[in-house]
């Protein structure tokens, strides 16, 4: 029996989009790229040969065209985890659920994601506008801890060591942290040996997640002493970001291959940053253009 999906699960518009991006599934490509910024959408178009599509609602702007032949299609995503988690459920639906029956098609449709982000560094060896891919992720988030089947694709040891080194309990760690890894062919491929490989935090904010203090002290104030310090078989925490766990488990646990490079734009252990960082996203944008 094929599963079906009722209209109170997945959510199509009256032009046949999904719920969410307005994206119809003839417009997705298998090469997609993600970014925070919907700013950073047209900047990524701007390298296509042509534009098949163009269509935007709340923070989810898209564009699909081609680049150098590949086709390619790029989507915002907004900040956070729970809006990747919109994302990685629409895409994967636009590709692998008819929309006309409602039922999972026959045949399974891999994507191939990659997340182009900013991020903040925390080690000597990510200056700012140093591009760090995310080898593993760190969830600070929760998100993959409601889907079945997240301790077969988690770094359960890795995961331990982490919170033992911490020394959080309680609400610090409910729901635990998580640990997944991006898809290595993925990342042989894009970060070449030009990329510093690391491991990365998806704080569930910016500030008190990452350790910034304003006007409310933290619950843990040797939180990124401790972050910096922590290693693991070799492993140490390279930056923070917000999205990339959750878009490596989703794929993880969907079949998809998925990875995350972002750009320091803040380093927070010499506690410099760079706000004019636009401009030189777009050489990571190309980079990746040419090597998805
Ligand atoms: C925070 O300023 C945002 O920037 C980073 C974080 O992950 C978060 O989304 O990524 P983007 O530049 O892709 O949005
Ligand atoms: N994005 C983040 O999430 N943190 C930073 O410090 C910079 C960009």
């Amino acid at each position: 029996m094929k599963k079906y999906f009722p209209s109170s699960e997945l959510i199509i518009n009256e032009d046949g989009s999904v719920f969410h991006l307005h994206v119809k599934p003839e417009w997705l490509a298998d090469k997609v790229i993600l970014v925070g910024d919907p700013g950073r959408v047209a900047l990524v178009a701007s390298h296509f040969e042509n534009k098949e599509c163009e269509v935007e609602s709340r923070e989810f702007k898209t564009i699909t065209g081609t680049y150098k032949g590949k086709r390619i299609t790029v989507v915002s995503t907004g900040i956070g985890c729970d809006n990747i988690d919109i994302v990685m459920n629409e895409l994967d639906a636009l590709a692998n659920i008819d929309f006309v029956t409602r039922e999972e098609k026959d045949q399974f449709r891999q994507l191939e994601l990659v997340r182009i982000g900013t991020c903040g560094g925390l080690q000597p060896n990510t200056p700012v506008g140093t591009f760090v891919c995310s080898q593993k992720s760190i969830g600070f988030d929760g998100l993959l801890n409601f889907y079945a089947g997240r301790n077969a694709v988690c770094d359960l040891p890795f995961e331990r060591a982490f919170l033992n080194h911490m020394g959080w309990s309680g609400n610090m760690c409910a729901p635990a942290p998580y640990v997944i890894d991006a898809n290595e062919e993925l990342i042989d491929r894009i970060a070449k040996d030009d990329m510093v490989r690391g491991v990365t935090i998806a704080a569930g904010g910016f500030f008190g997640p990452q350790g910034r203090e304003l006007r409310i002290p933290l619950a843990d104030p040797k939180q990124n002493d401790k972050i910096e310090a922590f290693e693991y078989k070799g492993y140490k925490i390279t930056n923070f970001e917000m999205e990339s766990s959750a878009l490596a488990g989703l794929s993880r646990l969907m079949g998809h291959k998925a990875m995350t490079v972002c750009m320091v734009i803040a380093n927070r252990l010499i506690k410099e940053a760079n706000t004019g960082y636009k401009n030189t996203i777009d050489t990571l944008i190309k980079t990746v253009l040419d090597r998805i």
